[in-house]
């Protein structure tokens, strides 16, 4: 008996670290041959009973093949070695070729009448795959093995600082720490060289060509409108609404970009950063300039009575472990009301850097067996920016589990943003409050008003600043697929989008056969990105109805929910929800309303806003 499988693609499963356990399969109804055909040929439309026992058979097979497939994706990232990336690899190109049969074999309901859960998992079959490829023939092979040497590639490099080899999550931490402009800029440049980038930017080209034919064989235009088609609306509509959010927050980004830069120049001068123009990428305290909090000790707003404080000295100076970061994540959920975690996640989770072997190190959270075998993945470090990380990561692992009595296909977030807001949402209430509630900070430590504004930078450096960055990354994907950029543009386009959304520039030449793209390990692993800028939309409007669920009147940054069930128990039953429903019915259920709005987080950054307008008269904001 044939094993076919549909769904998401393992590559996906991989690359998202498994939140996703859907790979699928279904035992021999259909041939690849028939597969093909139903792409040619008219076929007799299935019933609705056929429609009923097809997806039911469908959804056992998710379950089945999917636990296997995470079982080995988790070996693999924790152990990446020839053996392991072989088994990834087979694994990996059986789960796109059955996910693909399955997919083409949904065409035939195409003109069936269904309801509209079942229509939902129709769509999902289809649009779903991360990438897909065309059926038969050895393209799920070759996918697999170029996705898997990427992969590898990402998570295996490493660069020479004094003859010693320094992996990626450590040049992370110094990319925040570091001050030195020329030792930034080599770090940032060697991580880039690191990745293999010539012949990244080969199987990167190769994989598009043959997911875009996928892509069009299922009936999309290119795998860009596939991408786009995830969420309940047309694939255009959906880019329009990005389009949209985008607007409403630009204005934010362009103050904050203006006084960041003043603050870059005055720290380091004009020769190292320009008080017009573009802002050095490797200046802004990550690796990516994708979040600035780590710099804001250099650019951020001091208190009149210097009451701030730096989370990552409080972490330190309480001595606490990457384990104890992760019990007290967990302790926010439980104090909402949630379970807390099983005994093997403890178990099971890896939570620090092994020190003999390569593993995946970014971070991710996993969902075994679609039930309770949940655990995170990180190579955790002790600062603020983890701390947050963690809180983020456990926000799968609860979203999993509170929809784990859904129908298979349901066991997953309202929409890709929805996963990713979960987290962050919960650490928006890390305040100062907070902090005393669980004895990090004392009563007396914590900062009075004149104090706002800082805390707010700081919290703007993490989430303003990495809008236009979320927006850039599929901007650049979403023409790649388009054949809008071509291979030999790659790089050259990427640093147009980098300067046009973000006014950003490389501190050093790049040279020809760079694969900037690639040293981002969500292109490197086929990740679309678009998902984070809509949490990070999403998540401040979560925030704005829980506060007020909670009946909170003072400024929203220092709302905190921890402890409060009434708000867990309404976050609970959006969270149960999964995907059962469109993804604006799970948002009504929480916050009372339909649309994502930017106007959460513009209005919790309102006064910041106005005092940067102030501070920055007399600037020349913008890069052009
Ligand atoms: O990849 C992640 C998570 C795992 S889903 C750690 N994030 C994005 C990134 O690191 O680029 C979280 C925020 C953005
Ligand atoms: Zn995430």
């Amino acid at each position: 008996m044939t094993k076919l499988l549909a769904g998401v693609a393992v590559g996906a499963l991989l690359a998202a670290g498994g939140y996703y356990a859907y790979g699928n399969s279904q035992d021999g109804a259909v041939t690849a041959d028939e597969t093909v055909m139903t792409e040619t040929a008219p076929v007799a439309a299935g019933s609705v009973e056929d429609a009923a026992s097809f997806l039911a058979e469908t959804e056992a097979e998710i379950a089945d093949f999917g636990e296997f497939a995470a079982h080995t994706a988790w070996v693999y990232a924790n152990f990446i070695t020839e053996d392991t990336e072989y088994l990834v690899s087979r694994m990996s190109a059986e789960a796109t070729e059955l996910s693909v049969q399955q997919a083409g074999a949904t065409a035939r309901f195409a003109d069936t009448e269904l309801p509209l859960d079942m229509r939902r998992k129709m769509t999902m079959l289809t649009a779903g795959i991360t990438l897909p490829t065309p059926a038969g023939g050895d393209y799920a092979q070759r996918l697999a093995e170029l996705t898997t040497r990427m992969s590898s590639a990402y998570s295996t490099g490493t660069i020479d600082i004094d003859d010693t080899p320094v992996t990626l999550d450590t040049l992370e931490v110094m990319m925040g720490t570091e001050r030195d402009p020329e030792f930034l800029a080599m770090m940032w440049n060697d991580w880039r060289a690191a990745i293999n980038p010539a012949q990244m930017s080969q199987d990167y080209a190769a994989m598009v060509e043959i997911a875009n034919a996928g892509a069009r064989e299922l009936g999309f235009s290119d795998l860009a409108e596939m991408w786009l088609s995830n969420y309940d609306m047309p694939a255009d509509e959906m880019e329009a609404e990005v389009e949209r959010l985008w607007g409403q927050v630009e204005p934010l980004y362009e103050q904050l970009h203006c006084y960041v830069r003043d603050g870059l120049n005055e720290t380091y001068g004009e020769d190292v950063q320009a008080t017009t123009g573009p802002i050095r990428a490797d200046l802004l305290g990550n690796m990516w300039a994708q979040g600035w909090a780590p710099i804001n000790d250099i650019v951020g707003i001091q208190s009149s009575d210097g009451g701030g404080y730096d989370l990552t000295q409080l972490l330190e100076a309480n001595d606490y472990t990457p384990r104890q970061m992760v019990e007290t994540g967990e302790r926010f959920y439980t104090s909402l009301g949630l379970d807390p975690l099983p005994e093997t996640f403890w178990e099971r989770s890896l939570i620090t850097r092994p020190r003999d072997r390569d593993v995946v190190c970014h971070a991710s959270a996993w969902n075994l067996d679609n039930e309770e075998d949940i655990r995170i993945k990180m190579c955790t470090h002790v600062n603020a920016e983890d701390f947050r990380t963690v809180h983020h990561e456990l926000g799968h692992n609860f979203y999993q589990r509170a929809y784990r009595g859904q129908d298979m296909l349901f066991r997953n977030g309202a929409h890709d943003g929805f996963h990713e807001a979960i987290g962050d949402f919960v650490a928006l209430s890390v305040t100062p409050d907070y902090l005393v509630q669980i004895g990090l900070l004392d009563q007396d430590e914590v900062p009075d008003e004149s104090a706002d504004l800082g805390l707010m930078m700081d919290l703007a450096l993490d989430k303003i600043a990495f809008l236009p960055f979320a927006v850039m990354m599929d901007q650049w994907r979403w023409r790649v697929f388009r054949g809008e950029i071509t291979p030999d543009q790659y790089n050259t386009a990427w640093w147009e989008l980098r300067e046009q959304y973000q006014g950003l520039m490389p501190p050093v030449d790049r040279p020809a056969d760079a694969f900037d793209p690639g040293a981002k390990y969500h292109i490197a692993n086929n990740v679309p990105y678009l998902r984070y800028f809509l949490s990070y939309i999403l998540q401040f409007q979560f925030q704005q109805a829980a506060c007020d669920m909670a009946g909170w009147e003072g400024p929203l940054n220092r709302c905190t929910v921890y402890g409060n069930e009434e708000v867990g128990q309404r976050f609970n039953e959006m969270m149960e929800m999964g995907a059962s429903q469109p993804w604006p019915d799970a948002l009504e259920a929480f916050t009372g309303t339909r649309e994502m709005d930017g106007s959460a987080i513009i209005a919790y950054f309102q006064p910041l806003m106005t005092h940067l307008e102030e501070q920055n008269t007399g600037s020349s904001c913008g890069w052009e």
